[in-house]
C-alpha cells in the first residue's frame, strides 16, 4: 500500500499497531482497505464494526466510521447500524472466537437474515488477544493453553456454517494469499445481501508456538502449500486433497435482503395509513 492510501485510510495517531511481528492480521485489514480503495467507496459512507480481540483492533487503526465494540457482538451492533441507515456500506472485522463461539449465534442469523452487511473473519484458530485458549476452530487434537492434552472438539467450516445458514456470498483466503482475498472481499461488498469472507491468518505467539508451528514464515509458507484453489480441486484425487483445505469463492446467489424487504413494510404501511 503506498504512503498515500496508508495516509488516507489510517489513523496515524494510533499507530504503531499492537499486532505481534509475523501476526497475519495486518496482511487481512491492508486486503480490507485496498477492496475498499478499489471499489472507490466514499470512506465516509462506509462503517467499520468489531467486537473484541487482536483482529478486533483493525477497526482502530482505520479511519472511516467505526465501532469497536463488545466481544461477540459486532454483528448486533452492525444490523442496528445497517436496519438505522442502510444507505452504510458496514463491513464487519471479526475473529474465529468472537464470530463464531461468543458471537455465533449472531453470525447465524445475520446470515439467515440475508443482511446487507460483509464480515470478514480472521481466523487464526485460537484466542489470541486472551492468550491461547482454544476456539470453535481450532483443529481436533490441537493445542492451546484450555486444552493442554489436545482439543477434542470438531472445529467448524466457517464458510460451511454461513452457507448452510443463508449468507448469499461466501468465500475463504488467506494471508498468504494476499491478492486473491482482497478481490473475495471485493465481491462481498459489492453483493447485496449478507456476505462472509473467511481470512485464514497466523497468530505465531500462540497458536504457532504452542502447536510447533515454525516461525511466522513456516506458518506463511504452510498456507500457501495447502490452500487449494475450489477451481482446481475438481481435478484432483481425494488422496492429493488429503490434509489441503479450499479457498476461493464458494457461493454467490441473489436472494431478497433484509433492510430492502424491511422498507417494503414501511411503505406499505404508509400507503395504507
Ligand atoms: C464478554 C467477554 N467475554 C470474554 C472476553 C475476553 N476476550 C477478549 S478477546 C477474546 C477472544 C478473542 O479471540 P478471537 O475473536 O479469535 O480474536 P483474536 O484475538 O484471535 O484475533 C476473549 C475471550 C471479553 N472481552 N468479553
Ligand atoms: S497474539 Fe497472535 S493474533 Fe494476537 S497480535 Fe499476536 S500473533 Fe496476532
Ligand atoms: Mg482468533
Amino acid at each position: 500500500m503506498s504512503s498515500q492510501l496508508v495516509k488516507q485510510y489510517y489513523r496515524a495517531d494510533k499507530l504503531p499497531h499492537i499486532w505481534c511481528p509475523g501476526c497475519g492480521h495486518g496482511t487481512l485489514m491492508r486486503a480490507v482497505s485496498v477492496a475498499i480503495d478499489n471499489l472507490k467507496l466514499d470512506k465516509d459512507r462506509v462503517c467499520i464494526v468489531s467486537g473484541i480481540g487482536c483482529s478486533s483492533r483493525a477497526p482502530g487503526y482505520m479511519d472511516f466510521n467505526t465501532l469497536h465494540t463488545t466481544h461477540g457482538r459486532a454483528l448486533a451492533f452492525a444490523t442496528g447500524v445497517k436496519m438505522a441507515k442502510p444507505d452504510l456500506e458496514v463491513i464487519v472485522v471479526t475473529g474465529d472466537g468472537d464470530a463464531t463461539a461468543i458471537g455465533g449465534n449472531h453470525l447465524i442469523h445475520a446470515a439467515r437474515r440475508n443482511i446487507n452487511i460483509t464480515t470478514i473473519v480472521f481466523n487464526n484458530n485460537i484466542y489470541g488477544m486472551t492468550g491461547g485458549q482454544y476456539s470453535p476452530t481450532t483443529p481436533t487434537g490441537e493445542l492451546g493453553t484450555t486444552a493442554p492434552y489436545g482439543n477434542i472438539d470438531k472445529s467448524f467450516d466457517i464458510p460451511q456454517l454461513a452457507a448452510a445458514a443463508g449468507a448469499t456470498y461466501v468465500a475463504r483466503g488467506t494471508a498468504y494469499h494476499a491478492q486473491q482475498i482482497t478481490k473475495l472481499v471485493e465481491k462481498g461488498i459489492m453483493n447485496k445481501g449478507f456476505s462472509l469472507i473467511e481470512g485464514i491468518s497466523i497468530c505465531p505467539t500462540y497458536y504457532g508456538r504452542k502447536n510447533r508451528k515454525g516461525t511466522a514464515v513456516d506458518m506463511m509458507k504452510w498456507q500457501k502449500e495447502h490452500a487449494i484453489d475450489i477451481k482446481a480441486a475438481d481435478k484432483l484425487s481425494p488422496e492429493q486433497l488429503e490434509d489441503k483445505f479450499l479457498i476461493g469463492e464458494f457461493k454467490n446467489s441473489i436472494e431478497p435482503e433484509y433492510t430492502e424487504e424491511y422498507q417494503k413494510i414501511i411503505d406499505r404501511f404508509i400507503k395504507e395509513r
